[in-house]
Formats: C-alpha cells, structure tokens, sequence
C-alpha cells in the first residue's frame, strides 16, 4: 500500500514537490525549439487552476482536453487536477461524432482544444448540450471562444490544491470495447502514483538524470505514464513532439534532444528498421500496445545495441503490469509481472487454470480504475473487487514468464490502438456495393496485426483493385484513420453456423496462414 496522507492531491506530488525538493530551475519539459523549467510549470499549472475556477470549474467536475503533446498539456492536465476537477484527455485522432459523444457523456463544461481540432468541434457545436466554455490553444479565437495564452496570463500563478484524497476522482480517459460506446474510464488520485512506485520506480527506473521521449501520445494512457508522470515523478526532463510520430520526426527529434529513454508500440519499431537514422544516448527503449514481433527486437538490438522492454498495460490499470527487464528480456514474451502487482489466469467459471495453461488473466494491483462513467453493468463486468478482468489470453510458464495468446473478445491491437471489428464492418456495410462483411486480424509483413475485411458484394457489382481502394477511401473518411482494412478480400459467401452466425474463427484461421 501506498500511505498517502489522507488529504492528498496529485498536482501536488508530480509537480509541486519538484519545487519543495529544490528543481524549479530544473528543464521539465523539451519541445521543438521551447523548453519549460519545473517552476514554469507549476506557475503555468496555476494559472491554468486559477482561470478555470473563475469559469465557475468545481471539484469534480469535468474538464476536457483536446490537446496536442506540447508544453500546454503538463499545465492544463495539473492545473485541473490541483483544483479538484477532473480532466479528460481526448484522443486526437476521432472523427466529429465521437467528440459529440465524449463531450455529452462526461458533461463537461470546458474543453481545452487546440486551434488545428477546433474547426471539428465546431462542426458539432450545435449538439454540445453541457459544453459553455472553449480555450483555444495556439492560435486565435472567435468572440465566444478564449484564448490559451490570454486567458492564463490575466491569472495568479498562486494556488493552494484543492482538499482532495488519495481516493478522490483524478482523471480521466476513455476506453472502447468491441460493442457499445467507449467507456470514461475514472481514475483516482492514487493510480498515477501506484503505477510511479511500481513500474515506473522499478521495472523502468526512471531517474532524475533521464530525458523520457515517448511516440505515443499523452492521451493515451501509454503516453501519460511515458511522457508526463514518470518523468515528473522522478524531476527527469520529458520530451514532446505535436506531430505525427513518423520516423524520420522521431529520428529527428531524438538527435535534437538525446532522450535516454525512448517509448514507441511494434508498428514504429518495425517502421523505423526501414529508414536511416540513429539513437545516440538512448539507454533503454520500451514496447507496449501489441505485442513485440521477435524478429523486430533482435533487428532493433542488432542496428542499434540498445534493448526494447516489451510490456504490456491497459487504460484502465492505468500502465503496465507485466514487462520484460532491462537485464530480463525474453523474445516472444510478455515478461514477468510488475512488482506490485498480481495475476490469476482463470478458464470461464474464474477457477484458476494448471501452470502452463492458457485462460483469461485477471489483475489485482492498486492503479486500477475505480469504475466507468454512467456503465455500471460494464463495471460489474470488469472490476471484480480488488480484481480487474483484461479479456486478455495469456499462459504462464514454470518460471513466471507471461505468454500473450489473444483476446477473449474480437477486439484488435493495431498499431498499439484498440480496434473493433464490429465498427469497421458497420461502416464497410454502408457502402453501396456491400452485402455482407467480416473483419478480422491479419498479420502484415512485420508480424503485426492489422484489419483485413472479407465483403460479399451485392449483384451488379465487380469485385477488383478500383473497388477495393474505394471501400478503403470510405471507410478512412468514415472513422479515425488507423481503423480502415488494410486488405480487402472479396469472397461469395462468409462461412456461418447454422443459426446464421459468421464463423469469425475460421476467418481468423485462414487470414492469420
Ligand atoms: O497497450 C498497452 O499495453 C498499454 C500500456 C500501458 C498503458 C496503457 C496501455 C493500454
């Protein structure tokens, strides 16, 4: 256990005590040409608490962040906190229906945007039914709208945190399934704390002399651990790129500013082997979001000398639970689990399955969420007291190596980013030609999983290369970009049970040969 004291807030243990233990002058964070020191930080972080109780903001309440990795998001993600309420990151990668739903869902009064994001939300105003305020940060606003820069420069840099436990709502993030809508994942004040004195203190071993740069966003649950409250928990410097993470800008961005630690998912890794580029002064990197193809570690080792710690954590855990080490690092699996933490592998009635035997894993560790916003059954479901079911498939061997086997629902890892079939075959069912449809996962050249959809198309229409790229286009314009099928194959008929169910598994089968 943690022993917080009983009013404890965590603004004030990731960035006020940087201050208390004499880093003010300290470089917090590094970005394009901008760096931030910690006092910065936490003057801004004021600021930021300061102007949003003079929008009316109280504990509690939730505000949203539509942000890109820079220097503002450490400030509006703790500004929030320090005050009570409740911040929300937002991935930035959704199409306008689903920030409708975010906003809506979670009732929150004020959104952090940035300008690049604000032309989507302003497509879907109208059906905003709670949203009165909108900061926009790093450009120009209408009369309604505030201003980032403007709006924190007319406020204190002074605040006190507000009275909050280590049990109080701190965070949020929200989380999809294979059906139903994403979940507002509540995380409490403790979480990102149990996560620091675990993985963070001692499967990662952040220091204070560490530079963290992490590919994965801040809004990812991933990213926030990597990028933010690692690096503020230990007073290291963190690093962060606004843009897409290609891999000439993470090449280019680590020569610029030396992380030592790097974090990216497989995908990157594996797109990264084929381009020029170095990694001088990276000591460790780390993997998580899908599994790590052997080959991509034993290339990576190869060209650059540097290890990958393969983990793997989920959003509502708050990060990873069971991880290779630096000095531990076992191809082909998951690692070992995270100090701290426990796992039990069950089979359908939760009874514990024989060593070696593979059944569904079930979690117990102090950072798992306290429940899901407004889905009380979906919770029941999920967090089973001290225990969390992952719905992921793992063995264990005799020596307490984690072997990752699948999901127990449909649900895809592409590119480190949840993927329902379900969703994508909903929208490939929209177009014209489609009479029936089943995505799946298929492994690409890498070993890495991406959705592949089977269609049977209506009379009239010929299935070919024209056809194929036209489903693609639709379905990219139709949801966020990564969910599109990489391949399309056109089939007469999908394999069903007898009650007219698609036999998913032998799709499975044969996409996976
Ligand atoms: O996808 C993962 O493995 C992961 C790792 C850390 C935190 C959150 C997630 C989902």
């Amino acid at each position: 256990t943690l022993n917080l004291p009983e009013q404890f807030n965590a603004a004030d243990y990731f960035v006020d005590r940087n201050i208390r233990e004499g880093r003010a002058d300290k470089v917090a964070v590094l970005c394009e040409d901008r760096q931030l020191t910690y006092g910065q930080v936490q003057a801004g972080m004021n600021r930021v608490g300061n102007g949003l109780r003079s929008l009316g903001v109280r504990m509690e309440e939730r505000v949203a962040l539509l942000l890109l990795d820079t220097e503002v998001y450490p400030q509006a993600f703790f500004g929030s906190i320090k005050i009570g309420a409740v911040p929300i990151c937002i991935n930035t990668l959704m199409r306008p229906k689903d920030y409708a739903y975010f906003l809506n869902d979670s009732r929150a009064r004020v959104l952090m945007v940035d300008q690049s994001l604000l032309g989507i939300i302003n497509g879907v105003r109208s059906k905003l039914n709670f949203l009165e305020h909108v900061i926009v940060v790093g450009g120009t606003a209408d009369e309604t709208d505030l201003v980032f820069d403007t709006w924190v420069a007319g406020h204190s840099d002074a605040l006190e945190a507000a009275p909050t436990t280590p049990d109080d709502a701190c965070f949020w993030l929200y989380s999809s399934g294979s059906t139903g809508l994403p979940k507002g994942t509540v995380h409490l004040h403790h979480d990102m704390v149990y996560a620091t004195e675990t993985y963070g203190k001692q499967v990662l071993k952040v220091k204070e002399t560490d530079v963290c740069f992490s590919a994965a966003k801040l809004f990812f649950a991933y990213g926030l651990g990597n990028g933010l409250y690692f690096p503020f928990s230990a007073g290291a410097t963190t690093v962060y790129h606004p843009g897409r993470p290609t891999p000439d800008a993470m090449y280019s961005t680590i020569a610029k500013h030396r992380p030592t630690i790097y974090y990216a998912v497989p995908t990157l890794f594996g797109s990264m082997l084929v381009q020029d580029g170095a990694l001088d002064g990276v000591r460790i990197c780390v993997s998580a979001g899908e599994a790590l193809p052997a080959e991509i570690l034993k290339r990576w080792k190869e060209r650059f000398g540097v290890g990958i710690m393969d983990g793997i954590g989920s959003t509502e855990i708050s990060h990873i639970f069971i991880s290779n080490r630096e000095d531990d690092m076992r191809a082909g699996s998951t690692g070992k689990l995270v100090p701290g933490y426990e796992a039990r592998i069950v089979d359908d009635d939760l009874n514990d399955v024989a060593e070696g035997d593979v059944g569904t894993l079930l979690i117990k560790g102090d950072s798992i969420a306290a429940y899901y916003w407004n889905k009380h059954e979906k919770t029941k479901k999920t967090m089973l007291g001290d225990w969390i079911n992952t719905d992921d498939k793992f063995f264990r061997d005799e020596d307490g190596y984690f072997f990752y086997v699948g999901r127990s629902n449909d649900m895809l890892k592409v590119g480190g980013i949840w993927v329902s079939p379900i969703e994508v075959e909903a929208c490939i069912m929209e177009h014209a030609s489609v009479l029936e449809c089943a995505v799946v996962g298929a492994p690409d050249k890498e070993n890495l999983i991406k959705p592949k959809a089977y269609v049977v198309l209506k009379d009239n229409f010929e299935p070919g290369e024209e056809l194929s790229k036209e489903i693609k286009e639709y379905v990219k314009k139709a949801l966020a970009h990564y969910k599109y099928p990489r391949w399309i194959e056109f089939v007469d008929e999908l394999p069903k049970t007898a009650t007219g169910k698609i036999k998913r598994f032998m799709l499975k089968d044969q996409a996976t040969q």
